[in-house]
């Protein structure tokens, strides 16, 4: 079995359509059916392992699975010893203290001596540790935005994405204590072979990752303007120029980030540009 590396992705929630998408547009085929816990791709060296995301830490580092998909929140809330390789951008989310709307909030000494629940009792205990807090933690596994409402602590330490279940239960965010995304995380004793294969992904997830934020862009240019489009524009080495078949002008193709798109398309058009697309890119090595 070393010649062939197993990930664990998480097998039904938040993270698991993006994670299996990145896979699939690094070109790696498998099948994905209902209930399914063990999967081998057809032409890529990998086999998947489906999971609920709090036994992924735990998974990786016990070497059952080579690699896994997880969130940060949970990672560092489960401890384990294991190399985080790469970012992955999505699932993003926060951790934040939460408290009933109608209390005034002083800032962090509203905590002193207040029943905190959570499902990150570690996370939330080095937070109040560093801020030289005591507060008590109690630990429960769901729902955890009803705790106050029922009595049972006087403030929540919960994920948040968009904030509407804090607002439905009737609380309000006044700490981010932790910020994240999901990340690809690998065992710590991989055998040089694996860590071949390990490589091979890496490479194709960073071309399917530059390629998402960076975009083609295409316009017609002056000729008298040429060179200040391309120092808007610089693009990998430099831009493509071709002349157009009108006397005068050239089709000016380039690549860049969406952000500096966005920064220089005043510049662009004041430097007489015409005919902009923006074109997204699939891949993209460097
Ligand atoms: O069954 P399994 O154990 O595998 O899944 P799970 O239910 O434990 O986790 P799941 O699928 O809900 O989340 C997986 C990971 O997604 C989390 O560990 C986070 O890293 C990330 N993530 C991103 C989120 C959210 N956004 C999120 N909004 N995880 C949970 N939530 C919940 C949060 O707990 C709260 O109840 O959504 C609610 C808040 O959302 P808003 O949008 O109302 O603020
Ligand atoms: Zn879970």
């Amino acid at each position: 079995m070393e010649n062939i590396i197993r990930i664990a992705v998480q097998k039904s929630g938040r993270l698991s359509e993006d994670s299996l998408s990145l896979i699939k547009e690094c070109g790696i085929k498998f099948y994905n059916g209902t209930g399914k816990l063990k999967s081998t791709s057809t032409n890529f060296p990998i086999e998947f392992l489906f999971l609920r995301d709090d036994d992924i830490p735990g998974y990786v580092a016990d070497g059952v699975a080579d690699l896994g998909i997880v969130g940060e929140n949970e990672l560092v809330e489960k401890n384990k010893e294991v190399n985080t390789l790469k970012k992955l951008g999505f699932s993003k989310c926060r951790l934040s203290l939460a408290i009933p709307k109608g209390q005034d909030y002083p800032g962090l000494s509203f905590f002193d001596g207040k029943s905190i629940a959570t499902s990150y009792p570690k996370i939330l205990g080095d937070f109040l540790k560093s801020k030289n807090l005591q507060a008590e933690i109690h630990e429960i596994s769901g729902s955890v935005e009803i705790a106050p409402s029922i009595g049972l602590a006087e403030a929540i330490c919960d994920i948040v994405s968009s904030g509407s279940t804090l607002m439905m239960n009737g609380l309000k965010e006044v700490e981010q204590i932790f910020k994240s995304e999901a990340v690809l995380i690998s065992n710590k004793n991989l055998s040089p072979e694996k860590l071949s294969i390990v490589d091979k992904l890496l490479f194709r997830m960073n071309a399917v990752q530059t390629g998402k934020s960076n975009k083609y862009v295409l316009l017609n240019a002056p000729n008298h303007s040429l060179d200040k489009i391309i120092s808007l524009i610089p693009g990998m080495r430099s831009p493509t120029i071709l002349p157009l078949a009108q006397e005068g002008w050239s089709s000016v193709h380039s690549v860049l980030s969406e952000e500096q798109f966005w920064e220089n398309i005043e510049g662009l058009r004041a430097a007489g540009a015409e005919g902009i697309l923006v074109v997204p890119i699939e891949k993209m090595v460097v």
